[in-house]
């Protein structure tokens, strides 16, 4: 499809959750071998299996109260988004959350609660998590607004309920911002789409509280630039081992070891390779690959999944995938309404 087309924002909510549900198998693996992957992966596609399901974790979880919120108000709100982070989490805990994030989401249930933000700002000894929550959770603003400058503040307001240490949140503007290029088509040239972040990011990590943070936690002036360089090296040689992303870009919980490392996966499956099926579509070899990195895999291939999934499009998602996982039909509905908000938005009404 064109920009902004419908079937890209199905493909990329879609995607998201099946990275999310099918990654879940190998989180916190150190190794998974290709071979594995792969036989995970047409697991799904054996009908024998029935009713095959995976359940989705708190990537998904988190996702969907992002969107119902951004529907229901039709914009940003962090009263109701906060609310609905708190009531999901009470409703279903066992989704697999961090687990600092938890002590959030109870105190974000609390009725005597005056600032939404403050809960998150008490993390970590007043620092704020920098893991990849807000990141993980990001793609819905990109699909509700049109303007880049929307996506960036609300992904970046919509994560500092949980995460208020810029290595957080801003992961999380990295993330909105892929899927929003994507969603433009911006990753048929792939240079430019690095490129492109790479600028918007040095701006991003150039305000005053991503300078201290950085400072203060060790990392280099600008982590993410820094990190999104290191993907334009690796995306311009022949060939690259697993160990050496994992080593250069990480495979963790830390936004910062795991958005870098989801946006080098969609780039490095844009061709064949010669360790995926010849038959895999560019969604599935993604999807595959953020698997085989091991560590986070959840996480990050539902990052992978969301930036691919607005590039390839629904086209691209496997019917059988699709059945075998908790939401996936959710998601592909929610992707509609989101489509005419995103829509209705740009026009002006
Ligand atoms: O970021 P968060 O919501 O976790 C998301 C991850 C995804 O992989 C999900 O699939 C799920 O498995 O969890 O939750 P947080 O608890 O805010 O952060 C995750 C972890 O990162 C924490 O439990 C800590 O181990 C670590 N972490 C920190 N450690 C030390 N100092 C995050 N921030 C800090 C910090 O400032
Ligand atoms: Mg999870
Ligand atoms: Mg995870």
């Amino acid at each position: 499809g064109g920009p902004a087309s419908l079937s890209r924002f199905r493909g990329a909510l879609v995607a998201a959750v099946l990275g999310d549900c099918v990654g879940g198998e190998f989180e916190g693996a150190e190794e998974v071998p290709m071979e594995s992957v792969l036989q995970h992966l047409s697991g799904l596609e054996d009908e024998t299996k029935g009713n095959c399901i995976l359940e989705y974790s708190d990537d998904t979880a988190m996702t969907r109260c992002v969107v119902q919120s951004l529907l229901n108000r039709s914009g940003f709100d962090e009263q109701d988004l906060a609310r609905r982070f708190a009531k999901e989490y009470s409703a279903s805990p066992a989704r697999g959350y961090g687990s600092g994030v938890i002590h959030v989401l109870k105190k974000l249930s609390s009725p005597q609660l005056v600032d939404v933000y403050q809960p998150a700002r008490d993390q970590f000894s007043g620092r704020g998590s920098f893991g990849n929550g807000g990141a993980m959770r990001a793609a819905p603003f990109a699909l509700a607004f049109p303007d880049l400058a929307d996506v960036k503040r609300f992904a970046r307001l919509g994560a500092m309920l949980t995460h208020s240490c810029s290595l957080g949140y801003n992961g999380a503007v990295l993330q909105a911002m892929a899927v929003h290029l994507s969603l433009q088509g911006a990753l048929n040239l792939p240079q430019q789409f690095i490129g492109r972040l790479i600028t918007e990011m040095e701006e991003v990590e150039g305000e005053e509280e991503a300078l201290r943070d950085a400072r203060i936690l060790k990392e280099a002036e600008k982590p993410f630039c820094e990190r999104l360089h290191k993907v334009r090296d690796l995306m311009d040689r022949s060939k690259v081992s697993i160990e050496e992303v994992i080593s250069e870009l990480g495979n963790g919980i830390a936004a910062l070891r795991s958005v870098p490392t989801a946006i080098f996966c969609v780039l490095h499956c844009l061709q064949p390779q010669d360790y995926l099926p010849e038959n895999y579509s560019g969604l599935e070899r993604t999807i595959a690959y953020s698997l085989a990195l091991g560590g986070d895999t959840d996480t990050i291939a539902c990052m992978a999944g969301a930036i691919a999934g607005a590039h390839y499009g629904i086209e691209s998602v496997p019917q059988s995938w699709m059945k075998c996982c908790e939401g996936a039909e959710d998601a592909d509905m929610n992707a509609e309404r989101l489509h005419a908000l995103h829509h209705q938005t740009s026009d002006g009404s």
